[in-house]
């Protein structure tokens, strides 16, 4: 039994690293589509066509179940990925309702930090006019992040002041929850979280993604357990370069 994970980059092996700590006798593939990312400043019909073609590639890997662990990709293809194929498929999500319900007791904001394309899209409008009804949900594209993961830009300094300048506009006391609303964002948690105020907690949805995919793979009654945590890496690409990257970046996560 193989879990597939997909993402444009390294962004999606912080769920991947989720899911090694949660499901760890499962045997995984992580695809990334190096020729391609990133995904989130591109358009909608480019990053369906991109996401479609990688994900071909998985399948003919043979893969039982399938993480579009990309919030981009997920709001752009998940519905049509679902209806070309019949192994369950878990997506991402910003963790917003989670955030909303967390900061109603405080009157606090939420600032939902992710990529222009995931929060241009209907499906992000739809979930924050459905969690939101107290208007307290802010969201702030960060069209060059994914640019500096991928370049594995982690240096604290360079980092922090780049994100104090996103933060500038922001009276940060008026909010209690920060969201990633990117795979590629928890990253940064460590670094967000020295320059952050201390009340302000930083969530991510990936957690949340795989139990929601553990709990697919009783449903469709897949057998679980029987792998090694075995992950095998590919890219779009085939970059040997980018494997190693992806193996070095996921050691950042454990
Ligand atoms: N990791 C992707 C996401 O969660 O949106 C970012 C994709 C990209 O290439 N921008």
């Amino acid at each position: 039994m193989k879990l597939g994970f997909f993402d444009s980059g390294i962004g999606g092996l912080t769920v991947l690293a989720e899911a090694l700590r949660l499901l760890p006798a499962e045997d995984y593939l992580y695809m990334a589509d190096t020729t391609h990312v990133p995904y989130g400043t591109k358009s909608k019909e480019e990053v369906q066509t991109f996401v479609f073609e990688a994900v071909e590639k998985m399948v003919q890997q043979g893969i039982d179940a399938l993480v579009i662990a990309c919030n981009t990709a997920t709001s752009i293809a998940i519905n049509e990925l679902r209806e070309r194929y019949s192994f369950p498929i878990v997506g991402m999500e910003p963790a917003v309702k989670p955030a909303v319900e967390m900061n109603r007791a405080t009157g606090k904001r939420v600032l939902v930090l992710a990529t222009p394309l995931t929060l241009q899209m209907p499906k992000y409008y739809a979930l924050v006019s459905r969690v939101d009804q107290d208007g307290i949900v802010d969201s702030l594209p960060l069209p060059e992040l994914v640019g500096y993961c991928e370049s594995l830009q982690f240096d604290r300094k360079v980092m922090g002041e780049y994100f104090l300048a996103k933060l500038a506009p922001y009276d940060l006391d008026r909010y209690g929850i920060i969201v990633l609303g990117c795979t590629h964002y928890p990253f940064y948690t460590d670094i967000l979280r020295d320059i952050l105020p201390s009340h302000i907690e930083i969530v991510n949805g990936n957690a949340g993604t795989v139990r929601r995919l553990s709990a697919l793979l009783t449903r469709y009654g897949i057998d679980t357990g029987l792998g090694s945590g075995n992950v095998t890496f590919m890219c779009t690409g085939g970059e040997a370069a980018y494997i190693e990257k992806m193996r070095l970046a996921l050691t950042l996560l454990r």
